[in-house]
């Protein structure tokens, strides 16, 4: 009862690469200058991730956790699990740490359904792999690695019961409005009328919560912006030197944008995979949005994008929630 699906070869490692070499360099050439934050998750990318993840500062983690834990019936009750077979499908699952809690809860209550995580990450999907297999060895699951709508184009093909979507961690306010109405509408469009989508979302609250949990005096989430300027180093031949970038953090408490830059520390040029480019001292180079929301903003985004809102769970802080949509 377990299956491993993988992209197709036409995406394979020298397409990544390039890629990424494609967008780093559109991105340095632009002004303002820009990276994706999408490229953090390598091997160390994700390592200082989870430490993040560990920080007393960082909270949406432990808040998610709290509702996964504490309010494991009423996530299984907005979606549905009652109702028809489906197939429960996770957006960027990483270890499943947190949807373990609802998975023990749906086999505990005897609920017919196939779990589906996506991960871009082989590596923590055979991490994953193991703990369910050892937790929960009787779940029927299929892993697919690969990028979210290409794997979740595949998984439309695998079967054709009703499916649930979790995109969880506030992963949705690392997009721009615009990215973010975009992925809503195209998940819109693939899914089917009895479908339903959980998506996780970061409050906005006393904007120095926000802002002390992306600016750690540890020095951890400098360390995860700077990794990118390393990867690139090792990925595409380029020679940043890491000492002469600075990590800055901004919170608007007006927009919900907590924003991530860093500075060039002085005049420099840098050279990537044969292209150099420029740097003045003090400029920057926009690194990560983490966009905070207001239940209103996540009522305007679920409505432009054509699903109606049909729960909410919160957790007992009441700073982060898990909206459920229906198509
Ligand atoms: C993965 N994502 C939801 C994290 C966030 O909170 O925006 C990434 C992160 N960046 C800095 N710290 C954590």
């Amino acid at each position: 009862n377990l299956q491993l699906i993988k992209e197709s070869k036409k995406s394979s490692e020298k397409d990544h690469t390039d890629h990424f070499l494609n967008d780093v360099l559109t991105g340095l050439q632009s002004t303002p200058k820009h990276l994706s934050s999408k490229y953090f998750y390598d091997k160390t990318g994700d390592e200082l991730f989870q430490k993040i993840m560990a920080m007393p500062e960082y909270y949406l983690t432990r808040c998610e956790l709290d509702i996964f834990k504490n309010k494991t019936s009423e996530i299984a009750k907005g979606i549905r699990a009652d109702q028809e077979p489906f197939d429960l499908i996770e957006l960027g699952a990483g270890d499943a740490m947190k949807s373990t809690y609802l998975l023990k809860h749906l086999s505990e209550i005897g609920t017919d359904f196939t779990y589906m995580p996506i991960d871009i990450s082989g590596n923590i999907l055979s991490v994953l792999e193991k703990n369910l297999k050892r937790q929960l060895p009787a779940i029927d699951i299929e892993l697919l690695e690969g990028e979210y709508f290409e794997m979740l184009e595949k998984a439309m093909t695998l079967s054709s019961r009703r499916k649930v979507i979790l995109f969880l961690g506030g992963n949705i306010g690392n997009m721009s409005r615009k990215e973010a109405e975009k992925f809503c509408i195209a998940l819109y469009q693939l899914l089917n009328k009895e479908d339903i989508v959980l998506i996780g979302f970061d409050l906005k609250k006393n904007p120095y919560t926000v802002l002390n949990a992306y600016s750690d005096k540890s020095g951890i989430t400098a360390a995860f912006n700077l990794n990118l300027l390393s990867r690139i180093n090792r990925e595409l031949d380029g020679n940043f030197n890491i000492a002469d970038f600075q990590h800055y953090e901004s919170y608007d408490p007006i927009t919900g944008a907590c924003k991530s830059f860093l500075i060039s520390l002085r005049d420099q040029k840098v050279n990537i995979a044969g292209q150099l480019i420029s740097f003045e001292e003090n400029e920057v180079i926009d690194m990560e949005v983490s966009q905070k929301f207001s239940r209103s903003e996540i009522r305007k985004l679920a409505e432009k994008t054509g699903f109606r809102i049909t729960g909410e769970i919160a957790d007992s802080k009441d700073w982060f929630i898990d909206s459920i949509w229906k198509v």
